[in-house]
């Protein structure tokens, strides 16, 4: 199978009979791909793949959610193996893994360069890349970095994750970097989806402990429109935190720079746990972090940090 650059020209049939834009003199042609997915994200993308030029064609499960991309110049397929057909580039944005199955099970995937941007762990994406290879495609592992509003928005800061071959990467980038920036992280296809999941891990931990702040506040004359702004700040200052941990993750000393050790936090938890008692609200968010703390102070050492906790959850 030979695979060319699709930025450029290809001998690929389905490219070659691909609707490319007419470009404005001295502008180049804008790579024509077809996505699958037009929830949410799926449509933000669109919308960002046709502002910046490309011929997008488009397929989604419901079909009246296509009216909005049509109305900016997509193309609707009439089946998702149709719009596999349409172009050698596809771009799956659909809910979860068991979606792509289904959504290809008809497809023609010989020849095809697939993308897929949908969340799932590092093993279904390692095992989607087998499964595209089998099928004669080539692929490309996605995790995205940011909520719809951000995507097509430069300034918002959003990037989504790539991994697979670098070769292929590269001859994609231009395209995938035209609704968000883009960041390849190794020729593992699984490891989009290790940087993604652990990345949303984080963020669900700092969600969890702001709700348990908003929680303490509930029945006190503290509105939660004025601890925002201190929950904000606070979250902001601690999160550099990470580079310390870091650092004693990869000496394998926990002592490294420690301002906060582990025996005075543990000392406090009293404290927390007392004050969610107080202020009646539960502290099972908080509560296994704690106990976590605490088997760690029982074989580590009260000077260390938190850092030995990654440890303990490792096994
Ligand atoms: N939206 C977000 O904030 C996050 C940001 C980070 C990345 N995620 C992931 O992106 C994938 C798509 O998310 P989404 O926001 O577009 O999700 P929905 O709006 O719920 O749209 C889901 C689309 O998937 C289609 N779909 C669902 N099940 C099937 C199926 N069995 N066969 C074919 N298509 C299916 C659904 O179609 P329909 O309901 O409109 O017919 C939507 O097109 C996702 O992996 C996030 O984790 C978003």
């Amino acid at each position: 199978m030979t695979h060319k650059a699709v930025e450029h020209t290809t001998e690929n049939p389905a490219e070659a009979a691909d609707h490319t834009a007419a470009p404005a003199a001295g502008s180049t042609p804008k790579t024509p791909l077809t996505l699958l997915g037009l929830g949410a994200m799926g449509t933000a993308l669109g919308r960002a793949w046709l502002a910046a030029g490309h011929p997008l064609t488009v397929w989604n499960c419901t079909a009246a959610r296509t009216g909005a991309l049509a109305a900016e110049g997509a193309t609707v397929a009439a089946s998702a193996a149709e719009a596999v057909a349409a172009n050698g580039l596809v771009v799956l944005c659909l809910l979860d893994d068991d979606s792509v199955e289904q959504t290809l099970a008809d497809a023609d995937l010989t020849g095809r360069d697939v993308v897929n941007l949908v969340t799932g762990t590092p093993g279904q994406a390692r095992d989607r890349a087998a499964w595209a290879a089998a099928r004669g495609a080539r692929y490309l592992d996605g995790g995205i970095m940011a909520v719809p509003p951000m995507i097509g928005v430069p300034e918002a800061g959003a990037y989504v994750f790539y991994s697979g071959s670098a070769e292929l990467f590269e001859q994609h980038r231009a395209t995938l970097a035209a609704p968000a920036a883009v960041r390849w992280v190794g020729e593992d296809p699984g490891y989009a989806a290790l940087h993604d999941v652990a990345l949303l891990s984080a963020m669900y931990g700092m969600f969890a402990g702001a709700a348990h702040a908003f929680a303490l506040i509930g029945e006190e004359d503290v509105t939660p429109s004025s601890l925002a702004p201190l929950l904000a700040d606070w979250l902001a200052a601690m999160a550099p935190a990470v580079h310390q941990t870091a650092a004693q993750l990869e000496a394998g000393d926990y002592t490294l720079g420690v301002v906060s050790n582990l025996g005075m936090q543990v000392a406090g938890v009293p404290t927390f746990l007392r004050t969610a008692e107080e202020q009646q609200v539960s502290p099972e968010l908080l509560s296994p972090y704690f106990e976590l703390m605490r088997r760690r102070l029982e074989v580590g050492s009260a000077g260390e940090d938190l850092v030995g906790v990654v440890g303990l959850l490792r096994q």
